[in-house]
């Protein structure tokens, strides 16, 4: 076996070890939501790895697991190589814990290697990359970006605990958000590894892919409120039904992205019937909409589009509709030089170079506002992800170990 085969065996491993740890007890399916003690204990274990490599580490405000290798060079910048730990419900094992342990075997080569270089390197696991939990998403590269906007600890998840609440649960701490930031002027740049998620590579047959862009997304909460009432007794004709009137705009919404093509696409993700019963019209509603294009204009159009069908839906139906938006993200290029060094990369490696945007959003966003930023996709089953069928091949792993080895080596180069 080479090298990087020995080396993915290892990352795999740690994949399976740290999949195991879930908020569901049973272990069927892989959760770990920021700020659950699931989440907590799943961090813990691959602290203790950061350690084992050599990394000096520590934990902010907001959970991210920190870890540091210093350059001998004084007042060095850093290069951050990041991640993230937290899953969507029902999760594949490799959305994020790949990118940070792949990140992991490569800082630590480069510990065992005594290759001293020219910037410091800062591994981060976020916290809270998905949003699942408070519905709102980057919140542990907000703070190491310096992004992270205070309103946010008022967010109440379905429990109404807030996010504050959660932070101090988890031993985390409000007050040093804002230190914890990495200053705008220390960053050298921002490189992460991740699944496609998509199925470009899983067609294509190249393991890795280089990113360009990552879409603009709008998370949006709508709730409808009409008037519940018995289903025995209410004459069609009388009703106020809040789930009809949602239903109807969930499917004019999947009407709308299929005719409009430019990369839009428009999920109903989440959806809530406070109250539920079978012999209930249901009075109130409460979904989820993400809508995501990597052209700005577009996704300002159907914003619009849709805000508008949404409301003609409610007035129509006599019910009244509550529009917010949770979230906005414009489209994000990521850095060109970085993308050259990575496509020499890439081609040194015997691979094809495989230019692709990301539908997927990722903490590469909030990284790109303070520093030049960029991403190495790597082919996953099918493109499957956020489902338990996420996989990925070993020699695709190894593969892109070698890309990314390479990589930081000619950026050392660069800087030397
Ligand atoms: O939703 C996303 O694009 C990412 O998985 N957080
Ligand atoms: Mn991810
Ligand atoms: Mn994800």
């Amino acid at each position: 076996m080479s090298d990087y085969q020995v080396r993915t065996a290892r990352i795999l491993s740690r994949i399976e070890q740290l999949a195991a740890i879930s908020e569901d007890a049973t272990g069927a399916t892989v959760t770990r939501r920021f700020g659950t003690p699931a989440f907590v204990k799943g961090r813990d274990l691959v602290q203790g790895w950061f350690e084992a490599a050599g990394l000096t580490t520590r934990l902010d405000g907001i959970g991210n697991l920190r870890g540091r290798w210093a350059s001998p060079r004084p007042g060095a910048k850093t290069f951050v190589l990041a991640s993230h730990i937290d899953t969507v419900v029902n999760a594949g094992k490799y959305d994020g814990p790949l990118g940070v342990l792949m990140g992991l075997d490569l800082v630590e080569d480069i510990i065992n290697q005594h290759i001293d270089l020219p910037f410091n390197l800062e591994l981060i696991a976020f916290s809270d990359e998905e949003g699942v939990r408070f519905h709102t998403t980057y919140l542990g590269s907000k703070v190491v970006t310096g992004a992270f906007d205070p309103v946010l600890l008022q967010r109440a998840d379905a429990d109404g605990i807030t996010l504050a609440q959660a932070i101090a649960e988890m031993g985390g701490s409000t007050a040093t958000l804002a230190a914890d930031a990495l200053p705008a002027a220390e960053w050298l740049g921002y490189f992460e590894l991740h699944i496609e998620q998509g199925p470009v590579l899983w067609e294509s047959g190249v393991p890795v892919a280089l990113v360009t862009a990552i879409a603009g997304q709008q998370r949006v909460e709508l709730t409808w409120q009409g008037m519940a009432g018995h289903a025995g007794t209410v004459p069609m004709p009388m009703r106020q039904d809040a789930l009809a009137a949602a239903a109807e705009f969930v499917l004019a919404t999947e009407a709308f992205a299929l005719a409009h093509g430019h990369g839009l696409v428009a999920t109903v993700g989440q959806l809530h019937i406070p109250y539920a019963a079978s012999n209930v019209i249901p009075g109130q509603v409460v979904h989820s909409l993400d809508l995501r294009s990597p052209a700005a204009a577009p996704l300002a159009a159907a914003y619009a589009d849709l805000q508008a069908q949404a409301a003609a839906i409610a007035a129509r139906r006599g019910v009244a509709l509550g529009w917010q938006l949770v979230q906005a993200t414009a489209p994000t290029a990521c850095d060109a030089g970085l993308n050259d060094l990575l496509a020499q990369a890439i081609a040194a490696s015997g691979h094809d170079v495989v230019r692709l945007v990301s539908g997927a959003g990722h903490d590469a966003v909030p990284a790109s506002a303070v520093a030049p930023a960029t991403m190495a996709f790597i082919r996953c089953y099918k493109g499957i992800s956020h489902n338990p069928l996420e996989a990925v091949e070993a020699t695709d792993v190894a593969a892109a170990l070698e890309v990314a080895e390479r990589f930081l080596l000619e950026l050392k180069n660069a800087h030397n």
